[in-house]
């Protein structure tokens, strides 16, 4: 079964364009010809039109994961304490093309204030260090290079990192949380975090397949949580690929 979505998820999950396709498709692959009638069956005007809309209700592609979208928007920095009460959950997708419904109606990070925060995380995990399932944790980061390309290669970096995660493209996609892009003055960034911090040999294979994926040569550096709440800024990097 997991095979078989996620070869239905790399298929579909190719570029934005592909929404049109998808949902084109979905709508011929809908048309079975399961409703017809035998010769000299009597059918109900009733099920004559349930069968009509059953075969033009377009098929939808699901996912391994259904994972869910926040937002966070916080006034100013925060402190840990406090840190957190500003983060709203948005919209839970479960399929290929909720997804492109939703992305497509949210703003790219580009357009995003300063200090703004999209969170995209497997549904029942909270993008917090609290988390259970983040607490022993930690996450990769890149950030974009800036200066060349402007603020479009956040969007393609962040929007590649979501295809990659849905889309099941990682070795150790268990291990993976969610990803979070951060609009930032000084530097726009985007994390993708895991689970379990001390499983040096999964989180490097996520850092290399990740870097592959946005054709990223630059090092980027793997933050555990438990190290940032103990040392705030002045945590250093675990890992690094
Ligand atoms: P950050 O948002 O990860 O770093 O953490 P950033 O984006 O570089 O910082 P910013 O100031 O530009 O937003 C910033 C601070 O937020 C941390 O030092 C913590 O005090 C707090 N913080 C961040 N996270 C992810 C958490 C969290 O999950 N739980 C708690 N309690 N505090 C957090």
């Amino acid at each position: 079964m997991a095979e078989v979505v996620e070869h239905s998820v790399a298929a579909e999950l190719t570029s934005p364009a592909d929404e049109q396709r998808i949902e084109k498709r979905g709508g011929d692959e809908g048309g079975g010809g399961g409703g017809v009638p035998e010769e000299g069956e009597i059918v109900s005007a009733e099920t004559q039109q349930l069968n009509r809309q059953t075969e033009a209700a377009p098929k939808k592609h699901p996912l391994e994961h259904p994972w869910t979208f926040w937002f966070d928007n916080p006034n100013g920095k925060q402190k840990q304490a406090t840190w957190g009460s500003s983060i709203r959950a948005v919209y839970t997708f479960s399929t290929v093309e909720d997804f492109w419904c939703l992305y497509n109606n949210v703003l790219q990070p580009s357009k995003l204030g300063t200090g703004t925060d999209f969170h995209c995380f497997k549904a029942g995990i909270e993008p917090k260090w609290e988390d259970p399932k983040c607490t022993n944790g930690g996450k990769w980061t890149a950030s974009p290079p800036r200066g060349t390309v402007g603020k479009g290669a956040l969007d393609i970096f962040w929007l590649h990192t979501l295809l990659a995660m849905i889309g099941e493209q990682f070795d150790e996609g268990d291990e993976i949380c969610g990803a979070v892009v951060s609009v930032r003055a000084r530097q726009d960034k985007i994390s993708i975090w895991t689970k379990t911090a001390s499983n040096e040999a999964a989180q490097v294979s996520i850092g290399k397949q990740w870097k592959d994926i946005l054709d990223f040569n630059e090092k980027i550096g793997y933050l555990v949580h438990d190290d940032a709440k103990r040392q705030d800024k002045s945590a250093k990097n675990r890992y690094y690929v």
